[in-house]
């Protein structure tokens, strides 16, 4: 067989294991693996690490929030961003606003995504609207078009669903092969605080993190486990920013329920220290759930290490230290009225890479877990994305391992004004980026064009691998939510 691109030399890393190779590609896919393998194109991979593209499926792209405010990055500047730092495929959100229906958000992010897009892409719905129509029509639609996961609030007012709204999408989910994502923090008790903070004039940024107490996120996960496990629906906790939030996601799986949890680089990395910079400078890191202590970063080491959380993403919300994102209330803004998010989609691997995999915190393999297999897994990517195999899409990340960089927001290719690493060193980046086939990223360049990605129909949801079948002695024949409906 003749092939149109061979990778000669690297190492090449799965989920599970390493070894030294090539890797060939041919019309998008990789067509074989092994040694001495010739193409008329080769790129010599000797001392580099030949990986999975990242799989980012944590992102806010051409999005408004709740409040109006637009993302800096389109679908553009965000896949541009995304693929310097080593993924080929992203998964935003496209959010459905209260009023409107699912197919029409759903076509205003085809019309965002389609033309801009650098990399392969697809979509979480975000419900915040669930009539009986979105419930049962349009939900169930939109995961035979592919889209098969979505993303429900169990806090903002003007996104929050109630418990009652919320077993009736868990249970269409389980039963239309959906995955529900959940962002849970308990409403009230932020409310409250946020009120008594603002009364008190206590409404500098390092009051956002008080006003979101650890206990607000543990009860909701606590509150959104019970209620998925009621009904045996599976249930993915995003952005935990907590020990007790995760402890709690290991301990349903533990007892065989389809629990699943996500952590995010600014956990792991930055503290609510960060929120108490001089000036309006506090808003850079304001972000729902906040910013944590020391100790929570050690907790997400140990809870990506046992495999309590199976997800790191950047939950890339880029709103710009300007009028347009952050300052949108004025140079002094209360903290309740600053944009929340912070940007990150460029550096979520290489963080990873020269934090975990460089200093001994996780394996090669575990990497490869965290940024791309384990996603594709559980967003019905599997059969074709997320590991590097004969038959599966050509999407691979070449890393030069010992290449090091200081990290600057002028060196990012997101739009944005700042970045909350500024003066990061990092070792280990990736310099070429191929996406089914085609060379995204080389030698510092951007050889794709916008609109040039796919979007990828996803499969159902599927909880194969992350969870042993459970066998009939296991079966809770007390839970009646689960069996009657
Ligand atoms: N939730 C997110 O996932 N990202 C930004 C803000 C939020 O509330
Ligand atoms: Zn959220
Ligand atoms: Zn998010």
């Amino acid at each position: 067989m003749s092939f149109d691109l061979v990778i000669k030399g690297g190492t090449i890393a799965s989920a599970c294991a390493t070894s030294k190779g090539d890797v060939a590609i041919k019309d998008g896919k990789i067509a074989a693996m092994g040694l001495g393998l010739e193409a008329p194109n080769t790129i010599d991979a000797t001392g580099k690490l030949v990986l999975p593209g990242g799989i980012e499926t944590h992102c806010h792209i051409a999005q408004e929030s709740a409040t109006g405010a637009m993302t800096a990055d389109d679908y553009h500047t965000g896949s541009v961003s995304a693929a310097f730092g080593g993924n080929t495929t992203i998964v935003p959100f496209a959010a459905q606003h209260r009023g409107q229906t699912i197919p029409d958000a759903l076509k205003i992010y085809d019309d965002r995504a389609a033309p801009n897009s650098v990399l392969d892409y697809s979509y979480h719905l975000i419900v915040t609207d669930p009539t009986d129509a979105a419930i049962n029509e349009d939900l169930p639609a939109a995961f035979q078009r592919g889209i098969t996961s979505f993303k429900v609030f169990m806090t903002y007012d003007k996104m929050i669903v109630s418990d009652e709204q919320f077993l009736d999408i868990l249970v269409m989910a389980r039963d239309n092969g959906g995955l529900t994502m959940v962002h849970a923090e308990n409403n009230a008790m932020i409310k409250w605080m946020v009120r008594r903070l603002i009364e008190r004039g206590y409404d500098a940024p390092k009051y956002h993190a008080v006003s979101h107490p650890a206990v607000s996120e543990v009860e909701a996960v606590q509150r959104g486990i019970a209620l998925a496990s009621f009904v045996e629906a599976p249930l993915l906790f995003v952005h935990i920013s907590t020990d007790a939030g995760a402890r709690a996601v290991a301990k349903a799986r533990m007892a065989g329920h389809m629990i699943f949890g996500e952590t995010c680089p600014q956990y792991m990395f930055l503290t609510a220290q960060d929120l108490d910079r001089p000036g309006a400078e506090g808003a850079k890191f304001c972000c729902s759930p906040p910013l944590r202590d020391r100790q929570t970063q050690t907790d997400m080491w140990r809870h990506l290490n046992a495999g309590s959380l199976q997800l790191y993403s950047s939950d890339h919300a880029p709103y710009r230290f300007d009028a347009t994102g952050k300052l949108s209330a004025g140079e002094n803004p209360p903290f309740n009225r600053i944009a929340n998010g912070l940007p990150g989609i460029e550096l979520r691997a290489p963080l990873l890479f020269s934090e975990g995999v460089q200093k001994g915190r996780i394996t090669l393999e575990q990497f490869v877990a965290l940024t791309a297999t384990n996603a594709a897994r559980l967003f019905g990517m599997g059969d074709r994305k997320g590991t590097i195999a004969v038959g599966y899409d050509a999407d691979i990340a070449i890393w030069d391992p010992a290449m090091r960089r200081q990290v600057t927001a002028a060196a990012l290719h997101d739009n944005m004004d700042y970045t909350p690493f500024e003066g990061w060193d990092i070792t280990g980046w990736p310099v070429t980026v191929i996406n089914q086939g085609r060379i995204i990223v080389d030698g510092g360049e951007m050889k794709a064009t916008a609109g040039s990605g796919s979007f990828i129909p996803r499969k159902p949801f599927d909880a194969t691998g992350f969870l042993p079948p459970r066998a009939p002695e296991m079966a809770d024949t007390t839970n009646f939510g689960a069996k009657l409906f």
